[in-house]
Formats: structure tokens, C-alpha cells, sequence
């Protein structure tokens, strides 16, 4: 496989790359990038070498729908076509890559635009991990003009919340950063709560960083709104019959460094599910719509 797809496949696996959407972007690139470094004409030889890389990426992280969408849309594009050349097939591909970014920002925008009017004037907001589409929600509503308060959970173990507090603080939103035990104590006084999304069920379920199920039930708790925003790639379509959803397991060592003493047994599941009753809507490119809309507006 050639360098800069593996070193692609390398920084997503050690979340150098993370959030659904940056992995499915980083994805289409290193299809575009192992496409170009095959040499020769054999149409079959380069269809394997797509579809191994294809399935080196998609197990990079298990838990990821939209990144899967992605892959199999390209690799269905290259196995439909049955009399281009290796040349226009890479050709395609480069020009595939740019329609698929532009139509995931296209989606972004409205998606944003639909998240950013649910920020009150005023209001303080709770959020988990870090989701650049929640991110960008929260940096949109302040552009807007509004005057809110954020306050995040640190995110253990990879503290992908420290991020998110370091970029909204950085925008000019005022931000607390909170240790994730702390969650109950610092949203009841929070007017709602805006996650992400790695994958969304048929049930509507909803599957995201380890930690954003408790906070929903908090929130149902303090009846407050749980929102979550995404897009509607982030659909995992097999659900409909059935199959589940698998939840990465990660290493331990990102628990627990050092030796480990005898007997410890260590876990370290990088996602877990809430329930769709929990969950007030998604915030999607198509609108605020309940869970049980999602499979409806999937299609
Ligand atoms: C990130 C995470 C994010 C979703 C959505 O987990 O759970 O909430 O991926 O992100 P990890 P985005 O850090 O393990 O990748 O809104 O950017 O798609």
C-alpha cells in the first residue's frame, strides 16, 4: 500500500484524525492517494488493490457508518464501470473526490445553519468529546451574535474535550472545562445538550463517544433538550435487518499506562448507545427531526 495512504490509516487508528467526519474525509483521500501510486493497466489487479485498502480503512475504526458510506460509494463507482482504462479510472476518482467533498460541505452548511438557531440568547449548553459539527454549531451561533456559555467534559481517555474547550475559547466563547464525573453537577443548570454522532441506528439510537449516554439520561433527567447533530451518512442502513452496530474496543494501555498488575482486567469501549427515547432530535442537513425519522429521511 503506498506511504501516505498507510500513514492516513495509521493517524486515524491512533485518533490523530478523529470525529466521523474528518475520518470520512481523510478516507476518500487515501483512496485517491493509493489510486494514483498504482502503476500498470491491469483493471482487476487495481480493482483488488481498492477494495484491500478500501477494507483497511473501513477497520481502522469499526464504529463509523458514515466513513463505511463513503468507501462502499467509491468502490461501487469503480466495480460499475467496466470499460474505462486504469487511467480514467484514477481520473474519475479525483474527480469523484472532489464532488463527494463538496457535497459533504454543501450538507455541512445547512446542517450547521439548522444547529446554530437552536442557541439561545443567553443560554448555557452542555457538550461531550469533540464533534467538529458541534464545534461548528457553537462557533456559528456566536458569529451570529448570540451570547452563550459552553461547558464541556475532559473526555477520558483520549480527552478529546479539552479540544473542543480549547477551540470555542479560543473563538471567544466562554467555555468551562469539567471533569467528566462532574457532568451532573454542571448541567443542571444547562439549557440543553448538543453531541455528535458516529453512527445512528434504525431505531434511531444513537452511538457516540463513551460518557454520552449517561449525559443523555441526565439531561432527561433535568428535562433537558439532548440533540444530537448528523448527518444523515452517519445512518447505519443494516440496522434495518438487523445486524448491530459494533462498538470499538481500544487499547487498554490508553486506560492504564505502564505494567499492568495480575488480575486487572481493563476496559476501554471507545462508544457507547443511547437510547432514541432519550434523545429530544438529530439535528440533520435535512432539519431538526426525531429519532424515528432518520431511517424515513435516510433513503
Ligand atoms: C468522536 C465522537 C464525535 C463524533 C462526531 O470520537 O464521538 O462526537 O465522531 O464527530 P473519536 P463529527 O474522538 O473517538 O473519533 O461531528 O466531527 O463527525
Amino acid at each position: 500500500m503506498n506511504n501516505k495512504a498507510k500513514k492516513i490509516i495509521s493517524d486515524i487508528k491512533n485518533l490523530k484524525v478523529q470525529g466521523a467526519r474528518n475520518i470520512a474525509k481523510a478516507a476518500v483521500e487515501a483512496m485517491v492517494l493509493e489510486s494514483d501510486s498504482f502503476r500498470g493497466n491491469d483493471r482487476n489487479a487495481y480493482f483488488s488493490r481498492m477494495l484491500v485498502t478500501a477494507d483497511a480503512i473501513a477497520s481502522a475504526r469499526p464504529t463509523e457508518p458514515m466513513l463505511r458510506n463513503y468507501l462502499k460509494f467509491i468502490i461501487s463507482r469503480i466495480a460499475s464501470d467496466e470499460y474505462s482504462s486504469v487511467d480514467e479510472m484514477k481520473e474519475q476518482l479525483r474527480t469523484l473526490r472532489k464532488t463527494l467533498l463538496a457535497e459533504m460541505k454543501e450538507k455541512f452548511i445547512m446542517l450547521v445553519d439548522y444547529g446554530a438557531a437552536l442557541v439561545g440568547n443567553g443560554g448555557r449548553y452542555f457538550t461531550h468529546c469533540h464533534s467538529s459539527t458541534v464545534v461548528s454549531i457553537f462557533k456559528q451561533a456566536y458569529d451570529d451574535g448570540k451570547e452563550f456559555s459552553v461547558v464541556v467534559g475532559e473526555t477520558r481517555p483520549k480527552f478529546q474535550g479539552v479540544k473542543t474547550a480549547k477551540e470555542l475559547s479560543s473563538h471567544g466563547i466562554p467555555t468551562t472545562l469539567i471533569v467528566d464525573s462532574a457532568a451532573q453537577v454542571y448541567m443542571k443548570n444547562c439549557n440543553a445538550v448538543f453531541v455528535g454522532a458516529d453512527a445512528i441506528t434504525a431505531s434511531g439510537n444513537l452511538i457516540n463517544k463513551i460518557g454520552t449516554s449517561a449525559i443523555a439520561h441526565f439531561a432527561y433527567e433535568y428535562d433537558i433538550p439532548f440533540y444530537s447533530a448528523a448527518e444523515l451518512h452517519k445512518f447505519n442502513m443494516l440496522t434495518r435487518w438487523g445486524v448491530q452496530e459494533v462498538i470499538e474496543e481500544r487499547d487498554p494501555s490508553e486506560v492504564l499506562s505502564g505494567k499492568k498488575p495480575r488480575n486487572l482486567s481493563i476496559r476501554n469501549p471507545a462508544f457507547d448507545l443511547t437510547l432514541s427515547r432519550y434523545i429530544t432530535a438529530y439535528i440533520t442537513e435535512k432539519g431538526i427531526v426525531p429519532p424515528q425519522s432518520i431511517m424515513l429521511l435516510s433513503r
